[in-house]
C-alpha cells in the first residue's frame, strides 16, 4: 500500500473537482508561499499554444478544505476543492455520435447508457486539475527533501525541441518563458505554425513531454517485487494520464537498438571520492531503483480526439454513418499535459521517498533520508 495517495473527483462541466490527498507527513509548511505554488501549478496547466476557448473562461484555483492547521500540515487527509466556472453539465445536450479515439463508445458500451455525455465529462482532461492540484503538494513534499523537478513539453508533432538544459534552474527559466512550455527557444516559430496549420485544417496535434528530477538518493523504489521498481510506478503513473500512449525511461526505445557498451552507464570515482555514472542514458533508474542521478522519464501524447474537420462514426441512436460529435475546441493540449506529467511524477517520487525514509512528520523523514544518504555517500569509498 504506498504511502501518498490521491483520488480525484468531478466531471469536466459539473461543479467542482475534488481531490483527496493521503499521508503527507505533519509539518510540511503550507503557508502563502507554499499555496501561491500550487496556484501557480494550476495556471501553468492552463497555459500552452492551442489550448480553446474553455481555458479562458477557467481560472483554476485550489481551496484546500483539510489537512492543514496554522499553516502546517498535520498528517491527515488534505482534501483540495477547484470549482468549475462553467458548470453547465445537466443543461447540455445528450452526445450519441461517439468520437473515435475519446472515451465516449467504449464508455457507453462499459455503463450501457445511450448517452455518451455520461461519459465523457469525467473521462475528460479537465480532471487533471485535480491531479496537477495534489502533485503541487507532493513537489512540495519533495522540495523540503531535497528534490526538484520539471515537466517541459519536448516534441509538438513533428517539431523536436534540441537545446535543453542541462542546469534545471535554466531548463525552467526557458521553460517558463515559452508559449508552448518547451525550453528551446529556436523551435517556438515552427511549434506555432504547426499548430496554426491543423487549427486551420481542423485538425488536432499530440506531442512528448518530459519530466526530469534532481536529487533523488540513490536506492530508492526496490526490485524485491515487482510492485516495488520505481519505473514501473513512473510508468503507470505516466500512462494513467488521459490520452497517453507510450512511455520511456531513459534512452527508452533508442536503447533496444544499441549495443550494451552504448547504453549502460559506467561506474566511476566522483570528485569528492564517492561513486558516479560517467552517463546517465538510464534515466537514472537501474533494478527498479534510483541510482542518484537525475531522474528522466518521457510521454507520448497522442493528438486530441475532438476533430473540428470530423472523423466518421456512427450515430448510436439511429445506426446511421455520421460525423462524430464536435465537443471541444482545443487543437493542442500537449504544453499542458507536460504540467500532469510533472504531477504525476511529482506523487511517484514522493511516495518512493517517503517509504525509503519513514516518517510521521518531515523532521523525521529529513532525519531518516539524511542518514541514508550519508550510508550511501561510504559505499566504495576508500576505507
Ligand atoms: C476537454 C475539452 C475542452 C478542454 C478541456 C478538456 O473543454 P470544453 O469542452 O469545455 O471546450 O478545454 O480541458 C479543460 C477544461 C482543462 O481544464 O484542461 C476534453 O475533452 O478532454
Amino acid at each position: 500500500m504506498p504511502r501518498l495517495v490521491l483520488v480525484t473527483a468531478g466531471e469536466s462541466h459539473g461543479k467542482a473537482l475534488v481531490a483527496v490527498l493521503t499521508g503527507v507527513p505533519a509539518g510540511l509548511p503550507m503557508d502563502e508561499a507554499a499555496l501561491a505554488s500550487v496556484q501557480a501549478m494550476l495556471a501553468r496547466r492552463q497555459q500552452g499554444y492551442g489550448r480553446g476557448a474553455r481555458m479562458t473562461i477557467e481560472r483554476d484555483e485550489a481551496e484546500i478544505l483539510s489537512g492543514v492547521r496554522l499553516g502546517r500540515t498535520i498528517g491527515s487527509p488534505i482534501a483540495l476543492r477547484i470549482a468549475n466556472r462553467d458548470d453547465s453539465i445537466d443543461r447540455l445536450p445528450a452526445v450519441t455520435r461517439p468520437r473515435p479515439g475519446h472515451a465516449d463508445l467504449a464508455g457507453m458500451q462499459k455503463y450501457g447508457t445511450a448517452d455518451a455525455r455520461d461519459v465523457l465529462e469525467r473521462a475528460s482532461a479537465r480532471e487533471t486539475a485535480a491531479r496537477v492540484a495534489g502533485g503541487a503538494i507532493a513537489r512540495l513534499v519533495l522540495r523540503a527533501l531535497g528534490v526538484e523537478l520539471a515537466g517541459f513539453l519536448r516534441s509538438l508533432g513533428p517539431v523536436e525541441a534540441s537545446d535543453v538544459p542541462d542546469d534545471l534552474g535554466e531548463l525552467v527559466l526557458r521553460r517558463d518563458a515559452s508559449p508552448f512550455l518547451c525550453p528551446d527557444p529556436s523551435v517556438t516559430p515552427a511549434m506555432t505554425a504547426e499548430v496554426d496549420a491543423a487549427r486551420e485544417a481542423g485538425d488536432t496535434l499530440g506531442g512528448i513531454v518530459e519530466v526530469r528530477a534532481t536529487g533523488m538518493p540513490p536506492g530508492v523504489g526496490g526490485y524485491a517485487t515487482a510492485e516495488e521498481r520505481l519505473d514501473g510506478r513512473l510508468g503507470a503513473a505516466l500512462l494513467r494520464i488521459q490520452a497517453m500512449k507510450a512511455v520511456e525511461v531513459g534512452d527508452g526505445f533508442a536503447a533496444a537498438r544499441r549495443r550494451g557498451s552504448e547504453v549502460h552507464d559506467e561506474i566511476v570515482r566522483g570528485a569528492d571520492g564517492g561513486v558516479v555514472r560517467a552517463s546517465n542514458r538510464s534515466g537514472g533508474i537501474e533494478g527498479g531503483m534510483t541510482t542518484g542521478e537525475v531522474v528522466v522519464v518521457r510521454a507520448a501524447m497522442k493528438p486530441l480526439s475532438t476533430l473540428r474537420r470530423a472523423l466518421r462514426s456512427v450515430d448510436t441512436a439511429t445506426g446511421e454513418p455520421v460525423e462524430a460529435t464536435v465537443e471541444r475546441s482545443d487543437v493542442c493540449a500537449a504544453p499542458a499535459a507536460s504540467v500532469v506529467a510533472e504531477a504525476a511524477v511529482a506523487l511517484v517520487l514522493a511516495d518512493a521517498l517517503l517509504e525509503k525514509s519513514g516518517g510521521d512528520s518531515m523532521d523525521e523523514a529529513r532525519r531518516n533520508l539524511d542518514l541514508h544518504r550519508a550510508a550511501a555517500s561510504r559505499v566504495a569509498r576508500p576505507r
